[in-house]
């Protein structure tokens, strides 16, 4: 059976010509007029870049290559004894758009595992950074110093021809997505004292290592949450924030590394990955205020102020998405599975009771219902694991799958260097002057 690398090398030859053809069919065809209010709004809606692990629907939610995560869940190879899918099989599907074997699947844990050591430098950057660094701060100057090593960098030095470009890039990202657990553990550790860092056991998967670097490697239930989480944070398409950053900075030539660093710096902001920070944090203070079997009436005051306060509920809304987020009811069914009795999963549920009907009612945010962030630290608190800080430093590992993922195939095929047009506002009134 072919690994990861053999099988690419036989599929972007053909995917160079795949591309060709499309160019050469559809190449001058356009569609969809710009809107003014694009340029001003976030550029909502505006086609602009070609991502091919997967794709989101407003409707539907996410599918990677063309696969609802319901599928991903029943196809993907798991652990002997496990329900969830290994992430690793999602990256190959990320990849390939195939569903690998168990054995491939396997071979891919080894290959992680094998890699996962991080320098020793980037060790010392950590253990001197203080605990009050937010963890995002810190994950992002690891895998940003990482780019010591980068096999693509050292390439591109050695005059390597763009023709190759994607193996040193493949191999950049394979160490990326390999040593992200020793970092995270690390910046867990040290930020919030949990003794020493186990060494990666050889014969286990990702998501096992990461769980015991961060010190849950006994618990076969967080286990299992780690594979789902990272199975489903791992990609949105290519425009949200940290995926377009990756894709963005890499369109330089900025080795993965590089790139990567730069998604988690998007990553990090309250709007994006950080949510899932902001909803604990939230819904702590939300029990402090109004305490625990709360009625539903103290509930809807709670979420109007924070409204009335200027601030938006987190976990709830989506730029694309127009329905309860199928990443939030895949972890909606995971607690139902596994603790159904939680006290906050039940203040969870709660939430999404009350919360769409306020927010149609506030009547600003196009869509009422919850997204990923809404559910993720409820789990994760359940395990023990309660530290809201370092959620968002989870998100970042899995969404590595998906920029990585899309950074080889960018190179594979040759991508240029992004580059859209700006324009002020004064040139738009001169565009528009006598129309
Ligand atoms: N609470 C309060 N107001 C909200 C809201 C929410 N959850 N969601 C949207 N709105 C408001 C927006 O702030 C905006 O207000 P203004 O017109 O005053 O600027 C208005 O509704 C329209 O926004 P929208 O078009 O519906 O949403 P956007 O595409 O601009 O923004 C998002 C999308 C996610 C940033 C927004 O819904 C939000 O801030 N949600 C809360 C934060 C969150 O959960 N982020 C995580 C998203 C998933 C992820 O990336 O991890």
């Amino acid at each position: 059976q072919p690994t990861l690398k053999e099988r690419l090398s036989e599929l972007i030859p053909a995917e160079i010509e795949n591309v060709k053809r499309i160019r050469a069919e559809h190449g001058k065809k356009t569609f969809g007029p710009v809107a003014v209010d694009q340029l001003y709004g976030g550029m909502r809606g505006l086609p602009a870049l070609i991502w091919d692990g997967s794709v989101l629907d407003a409707e539907e939610g996410i599918r990677f290559r063309g696969k609802s995560i319901p599928e991903c869940q029943h196809l993907l190879p798991k652990a002997p004894g496990g329900s969830e899918p290994l992430p690793e099989g999602l990256f190959w599907l990320l990849v390939t758009g195939e569903i690998p074997t168990q054995q491939q699947v396997e071979e891919l844990s080894k290959d992680w595992a094998a890699r996962a050591a991080i320098p020793e430098f980037v060790e010392e950057i950590l253990d001197r950074c203080p605990p009050t660094l937010h963890p995002m701060s810190q994950f992002s100057l690891a895998v940003t110093a990482l780019n010591h090593d980068s096999a693509f960098a050292k390439a591109y030095q050695d005059g390597i021809s763009k023709k190759e470009y994607w193996s040193p890039t493949f191999e950049d990202c394979m160490d990326l997505i390999a040593k992200l657990p020793n970092i995270a553990g690390r910046i867990y550790r040290n930020v919030f004292g949990q003794g020493k860092l186990p060494a990666i056991d050889q014969a286990k998967d990702y998501s096992h290592n990461l769980a015991a670097l961060l010190g849950f490697g006994d618990n076969e239930a967080f286990v299992e949450l780690l594979r789902l989480y990272i199975t489903i944070h791992s990609d949105h398409e290519g425009g949200n924030v940290s995926a377009h950053t990756g894709k963005l900075v890499g369109s330089a030539l900025s080795d993965p590394f590089l790139a990567f660093g730069a998604s988690l710096n998007g990553l990090a902001g309250p709007l994006h990955g950080l949510a899932n920070q902001e909803v604990l944090i939230w819904l702590r203070k939300m029990q402090d205020k109004i305490g625990e079997n709360a009625s539903d009436e103290a509930v809807k005051d709670y979420v109007w102020s924070t409204l009335k306060g200027g601030q938006v509920v987190p976990g709830y809304g989506h730029a694309v998405l127009r329905k309860t987020d199928p990443r939030y009811t895949a972890q909606r069914e995971f607690a139902m599975k596994h603790l159904p009795d939680d006290p906050l999963f039940k203040l969870v549920g709660q939430i999404y009771n009350v919360v769409p009907d306020i927010l149609l009612q506030a009547g600003k945010a196009k869509n009422p219902w919850p997204n990923v962030d809404a559910h993720s630290g409820v789990l994760l608190t359940h395990y023990g694991l309660t530290q809201m800080q370092f959620y968002t430093v989870l998100f970042g590992v899995s969404r590595a799958f998906g920029v990585a993922a899309q950074l080889i195939w960018d190179r594979g095929l040759g991508a240029p260097l992004e580059r859209p047009k700006s324009y002020s506002s004064s040139a738009i009134e001169m565009m528009f002057k006598d129309k």
